[in-house]
């Protein structure tokens, strides 16, 4: 409850703002170096107000399991960015984060996805919002909880109710609280 009340006071500044949830993925170099300097990156675009940060998740990779454990985490923002524009910067920060072009579904350096834009479905080229795999992914829904245990996945419902219905993995914590930028 604690958490919900500050994403809400944290709201009423912004007027015209979007509050979106941003995942965050690593698995190759110093991931968790890499999640909290990519937060960094974000907090310095003018358009946009980091709110909060979930805590972080370590977890066996999806997918191809030929590959390093995943560090994750989900970061609440409000900005006044498109879906489009903030892609655009996400792509930016990822390769100045030297993300090297992957094999799909590989190993990176940094992966930032839009998660929830508002509440809005999205259905372009360039972006599938909610995030197309999101309510199957433990470690996507997890640290979203953390951050507001109320969020609606469009399409798919509550976030909690999305919880209950995966076999649970073994995510371990490896930070333990959600971070507030002030
Ligand atoms: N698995 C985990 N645990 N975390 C991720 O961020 C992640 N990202 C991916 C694939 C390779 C699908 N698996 C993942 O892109």
């Amino acid at each position: 409850m604690e958490v919900n009340n500050k994403l809400m006071m944290n709201k009423a500044k912004e007027n015209n703002a979007k509050r979106v949830f941003v995942a965050l993925g690593a698995n190759l170099g110093e991931p968790l170096q890499q999640l909290d300097a990519a937060v960094e990156a974000l907090q310095k675009v003018p358009e946009i107000n980091c709110l909060a940060m979930s805590k972080v998740y370590v977890s066996k990779p999806h997918g191809p399991q030929n590959q390093p454990d995943f560090t994750n985490a989900v970061l609440a923002i409000d900005t006044t960015l498109s879906p489009e524009q903030l892609l655009d910067v996400l792509q930016r920060i990822e390769i100045e984060q030297g993300r090297e072009r992957h094999e799909h579904w590989g190993a990176r350096t940094l992966d930032l996805d839009i998660i929830l834009y508002a509440n809005q479905t999205i259905q372009t080229e360039r972006l599938t919002i909610p995030h197309a795999y999101a309510h199957e992914r433990e470690f996507v829904l997890q640290p979203l909880a953390d951050l507001d245990e109320t969020l609606v996945l469009p399409q798919h419902g509550k976030i909690t109710e999305l919880l209950k219905q995966l076999p649970t993995e073994t995510m371990e914590v490896i930070r333990d609280v959600t971070t507030y930028n002030r």
